[in-house]
């Protein structure tokens, strides 16, 4: 039993040394891509996970360095690669949802701060069950590779 609480509080402390934990849910791998300071928008990608078995859903996110957040996915269309506005996003239990370019992000739409490379920002992440949870997004120079 001893031992079973030790593996517990070092679960625990590896989840908040990787990210932002609450409950059920868990952010990890914020980044989001340096650019140039005339850029209006930016994207941040990061990794969900829901530890339990209830689906959650992520509603809205909230940030200092942009006027406005928006939940964006990625499609083919007739050979384009377009992005659509989403109202939320799904993670159903037990499983996570990785965002990447070309695929799921959070847009951030008129950035009010250049986002320069070593940057550090917070994001506030809003799930129906989960609560509000914050998070650090790194800028980097290139997609981490995973
Ligand atoms: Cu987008």
């Amino acid at each position: 039993m001893r031992k079973l609480k030790n593996t517990l509080t070092g679960c625990a402390v590896l989840a908040f040394s990787i990210g932002a934990y609450a409950g059920d849910i868990s952010i990890s791998s914020a980044w989001s891509l340096a650019l140039p300071p005339v850029s209006g928008n930016g994207a941040v990608y990061l990794v969900i996970d829901n530890h339990g078995s209830e689906t959650d859903m992520l509603m809205g996110v909230q940030t200092d360095v942009a006027q406005k957040v928006e939940l964006h996915t990625t499609a083919h269309d007739h050979g384009q690669m377009k992005m659509h506005h989403q109202h939320s996003f799904e993670i159903p239990g037990n499983s996570s949802l990785t965002m990447r370019p070309g695929g799921h992000h959070i847009m951030l739409m008129g950035l009010v701060e250049p986002l320069t490379l070593g940057k550090k920002f917070y994001l506030t992440l809003n799930f129906m069950n989960g609560g509000e949870i914050k998070t650090k997004v790194e800028v980097v120079e290139s997609p981490p590779v995973n």
